[in-house]
């Protein structure tokens, strides 16, 4: 077995700006893709990790981060290149909150990116590492590339770099907290394990990608994305709450974009917590400020009904920031029912704009 050596690239040409369209669903990607070191794009869904040279790297991400408390599907085709005897090293399907690239050869662009899952093609036999000789797939955790601090042991395939696109499908089913992993049609991993808390400390959000290497041997390697399905994470909070911070400091009442209820409910969605942990950054970052809740109703039912019922809701927010850490001493909460409509009550469109909370500082006796 061939002693291999290590370089570390954390080299990012970060391409254009990203606009991708923050609806659910299946989602070709477009371009949408930042690209490191040696990775290049060959076309709109298709980019080289590297080329058929030794000693090179590269390393795809897309931009925003992904939500694993929703299913993700990639369905894609992945190239290995045309050398089987001495072609190396492969390439990994990363899940990182860090958008990172990590050692090259053996590394294959994982090794050392943690915490991390990786899904590898390994078609370089490493014996130290305990690798097959055989061309192979695993998941691996934390950028560690040793199969014996595997999530998966090593599961041998037939000859992939064979100068052949192969089909491979990657699916996270967050219900079930099951990942899958399909090869040419035929499904060769089923690993259950709750990532989230185990692998990444309670974090559902993270970058995904795709990483590679060569090293004293090569092999051109490439993937081409054909569908891709996710839910783009806490993008949209986000940007609006940027909206959001500003009006507060500039003294207005401001109606919380993401914090919407069912009618009759006061239950919090994914969206509305995500919304409310930025207020809660905010808060902790603005300690002199303190917070007033208004809760509303769209018109259906009767007026105390809706005042009592927008009093509850607005208690649910601030019940919520106190489990998340902000003193109930800085916090007021009251229903105002369904007296300050910002919509028309005759469409759901409308009842549903009305069925809001709205919040403003204040700041505290002295
Ligand atoms: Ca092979
Ligand atoms: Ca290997």
């Amino acid at each position: 077995m061939t002693i291999r050596y290590f370089i570390s690239v954390f080299l990012f040409g970060f391409i254009s700006t990203f606009s991708f369209a923050q609806n659910k669903g299946w989602d070709l990607i477009r371009g949408l893709i930042e690209l490191s070191a040696n990775a290049a794009k060959l076309s709109d869904n298709c980019f080289q990790l590297t080329e058929d040279r030794i000693w090179a790297g590269g390393s795809i991400y897309y931009p925003n981060k992904i939500d694993l408390n929703s299913n993700f599907n990639m369905d894609l085709e992945v190239f290995l290149g045309c050398k089987d005897g001495d072609g190396a090293d492969g390439m990994v399907f990363i899940f990182s909150p860090k958008m990172a690239m990590g050692r090259e050869g053996e590394g294959m662009g994982f090794s050392g990116v943690s915490p991390s899952i990786g899904i590898e093609i390994d078609t370089w036999q490493n014996g130290h590492l305990y690798d097959p000789p055989e061309d192979h797939l695993a998941v691996l955790q934390d950028g560690v590339v040793h199969h014996r601090y595997g999530l998966t042991q090593p599961i041998t395939i037939p000859n992939i770099d064979d100068c052949e696109n192969h089909a491979l499908k990657i699916n996270w089913s967050a219900l079930e907290k099951t990942l899958t992993v399909t090869l040419d049609g035929k499904q060769l991993i089923r690993l259950q394990k709750d990532i989230i808390q185990e692998i990444f400390g309670g974090t559902s959000e993270v970058f995904w990608g795709v990483t590679s290497s060569t090293g004293q041997y090569s092999n051109q390697h490439k993937v081409c994305f054909k569908n891709i399905r996710f839910n783009p994470a806490s993008a949209i909070a986000t940007s609006s709450f940027k909206k959001i911070e500003t009006a507060l400091l500039d003294n207005q009442i401001v109606p919380l974009a993401a914090t919407t209820f069912s009618s009759g409910k006061t239950q919090l969605s994914t969206d509305t917590q995500r919304e409310l942990d930025e207020l809660v950054a905010f808060l902790q970052s603005h300690p002199d400020n303190n917070l007033g809740i208004y809760g509303h109703t769209d018109s259906s039912g009767n007026p105390t009904t809706n005042e009592r019922l927008s009093a509850k809701r607005a208690e649910a927010i601030a019940n919520y920031l106190i489990t998340k850490g902000i003193d109930k001493e800085r916090l007021l909460f009251k229903g105002v029912g369904d007296q300050y409509p910002i919509a028309s009550n005759d469409t759901p469109a409308g009842r549903a704009k009305n069925r809001r909370i709205e919040v403003y500082l204040f700041k505290p006796f002295p």
